[in-house]
């Protein structure tokens, strides 16, 4: 019930700097990368980093979104899986550094669904996963290779996550 901040606008900002930043070091540079944001809150977020990858090296890199939708009863309930809804990836991503980019890592059941997004439409070099915050919880062998924020949680608290481009502002919370 009582909301705790977690992030304010700097430190998503800071995050999205420093994770931006490991990306570009983990690759060696920016050859072969695309950034692929999962609907709603991965896609301003995969922009984000675009946008600063592109200030620090210079050069554009792709940028698309798949919508994962979650066939879920309950948001906290876990029956079905997320199945995957559509995509727009209107870039080639054969041979390519694949990273995705989600707001919050809970379960892992978003992101596996996201990952057969990925690989029917083509045969990437790798997948990297980057996540502005990460709950825990998993239920599947999946994990961040790029963290905004660890935020170890109880099954029964939410993180809301409020970014400009879809809330009008940017802040991380917790509640219960
Ligand atoms: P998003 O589409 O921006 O990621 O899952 C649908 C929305 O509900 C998500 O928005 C997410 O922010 C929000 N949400 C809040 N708590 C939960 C939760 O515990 N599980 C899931 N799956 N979504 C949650
Ligand atoms: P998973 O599939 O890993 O369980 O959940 C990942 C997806 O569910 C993310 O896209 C995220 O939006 C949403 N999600 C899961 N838990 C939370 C949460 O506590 N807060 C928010 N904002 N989203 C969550
Ligand atoms: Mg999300």
């Amino acid at each position: 019930r009582e909301k705790a901040q977690l992030m304010d606008e700097k430190a998503i900002s800071r995050a999205i700097t420093r994770v931006s930043h490991e990306i570009i070091e983990k690759n060696k540079g920016i050859e072969d990368i695309v950034l692929v944001g999962i609907k709603t809150r991965g896609v301003p977020i995969a922009n984000r980093i675009s946008k600063k990858i592109e200030q620090i090296e210079g050069s554009k890199i792709d940028t698309g979104e798949v919508d994962i939708t979650l066939y879920r009863d309950d948001l906290k309930k876990i029956d079905i899986d997320p199945v995957l809804n559509g995509s727009n990836i209107d870039f080639n991503i054969n041979d390519k550094i694949v990273i995705l980019v989600d707001d919050v890592l809970y379960t892992g059941r978003t992101v596996r669904a996201s990952l057969d997004a990925i690989v029917d439409i083509g045969r990437p070099k790798s997948i990297q996963l980057a996540v502005l915050v990460d709950r825990g919880h998993r239920e599947l062998p999946v994990r961040a290779d790029y963290v905004g924020k660890n935020v170890p949680t109880s099954k029964h608290e939410i993180i809301s996550v409020k970014l400009l481009e879809t809330d009008g502002e940017d802040s991380v919370t917790i509640k219960e």
